[in-house]
């Protein structure tokens, strides 16, 4: 069977449902093709943290209600190392900026509730999905469902089909360049039904980073630096709450209420880019062109962000002819994303122990982080950084 449409997007994660969500929204018709079911995409535990940039996306596609209602708003986050009390980020002091706790999950289920009330084409579980002419002036994509063949014949085709989807695959290798560095370390994250920290905390300990999230007034995200070859069976509630509470510092630690995980996963960190993020008619969001650390939170945000961009450039193609954004989305989406990739880059190593790191590279990480505190300049860039930069016009 073959669907016609003007945009054919891969992957139904936030960027392909916030896409399909956003051009809904401006009449211009998408089908998303997803190659797992709902219900996998929604058992996914991932990011927590929104930039107040991407809140405001949220809120003009029309998504944005439950989550001014359930989401919690912060003036800041904290950051605690050798053993001396925590010191307080205040973004809105020193950018009049905050940012918001709302889970990607949460923001799915809005997604996907808003999908439905337009009606809106999503495909769920057509896996086999490749892709055709995306230099011609109709690409398309096939899959399969329910053992048939099928094909979507598109103006556009958008890759939102996250690290190990396969459009990015369709930019030949003398085109595509690729930028990659994995950390010697994984996350260690538990979700818990306890009350959470009021703030977010960042940990430098000689026994490795920590971090202390949250999702609502009675559920806890939580994760502890591990190593690469840990496995979950080594990791009991117990040692993970003790490793927690030691590593947050006996003030922050001992506000840390406990409780079983309800639960828990090890994810590997690296950072990733591909280049370019369009080709020909073929255009890649989200983790389909980058993966950042999560210790700067901003996996979820550059997702949102590329949709911005991307979803301005076929508005403005649709409705006044003209390309300029898309001519530069590419460009534009990746000066976005390596700042994002530096910061993040950045967080990970000024908060995390390396396994061949030295007491010299401990001490310096404990000196660059008591200069942030004595340096409201210092703090004022972290401030900006972590809440999200400005978008271009
Ligand atoms: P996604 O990976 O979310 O979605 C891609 C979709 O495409 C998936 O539903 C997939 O099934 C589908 N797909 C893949 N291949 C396909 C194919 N061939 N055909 C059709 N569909 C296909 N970010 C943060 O900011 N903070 C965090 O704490 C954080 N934690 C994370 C933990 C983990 C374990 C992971 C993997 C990521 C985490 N992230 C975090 C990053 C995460 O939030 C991503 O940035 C976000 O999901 C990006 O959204 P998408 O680009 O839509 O990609
Ligand atoms: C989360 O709430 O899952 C979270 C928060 C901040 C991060 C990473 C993850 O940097």
């Amino acid at each position: 069977m073959t669907i016609t449409t003007q945009v054919a997007i891969i992957g139904a994660g936030p960027a392909g449902s916030l896409l399909s969500q956003i051009l809904g929204r401006a009449g211009i018709d998408s089908v998303v093709v997803e190659r797992s079911s709902r219900s996998h995409v929604l058992e996914r535990i991932r990011a927590g943290v929104l930039e107040w940039g991407s809140v405001e996306v949220l809120r003009d596609a029309g998504v944005g209600e439950r989550m001014d209602a359930d989401g919690h708003v912060h003036d800041g986050a904290s950051i605690v190392w050798g053993g001396r009390d925590h010191l307080f980020i205040d973004i809105n002091r020193h950018v009049g900026s905050h940012f918001m706790s709302y889970g990607q999950t949460p923001l799915q289920e809005d997604l996907y509730a808003a999908a439905a009330e337009r009606g809106a084409r999503f495909i769920f579980e057509a896996p086999d999905v490749e892709l055709h002419d995306v230099l011609g002036d109709r690409p398309a994509i096939t899959f399969t469902a329910n053992g048939e063949s099928h094909r979507v014949e598109a103006d556009f085709v958008v890759g939102c089909d996250g690290y190990h989807g396969v459009a990015r695959q369709a930019i030949p290798s003398t085109v595509l360049r690729t930028f990659e560095k994995e950390y010697p370390f994984g996350w260690l994250g538990i979700m818990s039904e306890t009350p959470p920290l009021p703030d977010i905390v960042y940990a430098n300990h000689e026994r490795g980073f920590a971090l202390a999230s949250q999702r609502n007034p009675m559920l806890s995200r939580y994760y502890v630096q591990c190593p690469l070859d840990d496995a979950l069976d080594d990791w009991s509630d117990d040692r993970f709450w003790s490793e927690l509470t030691t590593r947050l510092g006996p003030t922050i630690g001992g506000q840390v209420v406990t409780g079983p995980s309800i639960e828990k996963s090890i994810a590997p960190l690296r950072s990733f880019v591909a280049e370019p993020m369009r080709y020909g008619n073929l255009f890649l969001a989200g983790d389909a062109a980058h993966i950042v650390p999560p210790t700067g939170a901003k996996g979820l945000n550059l997702a949102i962000s590329d949709v911005h961009y991307l979803s301005r450039g076929l508005i403005q193609h649709y409705g006044d002819g003209v390309d300029t954004y898309l001519d530069s989305y590419s460009d534009m989406a990746l000066r976005r994303v390596w700042s994002a990739v530096r910061f993040s880059w950045w967080m990970t190593k000024l908060l995390h122990r390396f396994p061949d790191q030295t007491e010299f590279d401990q001490r310096t990480q404990e000196v660059e982080l008591d200069y942030l505190a004595s340096s409201a300049f210092a703090q004022a860039s972290v401030a900006e950084q972590y809440a999200g930069l400005p978008f271009e016009i």
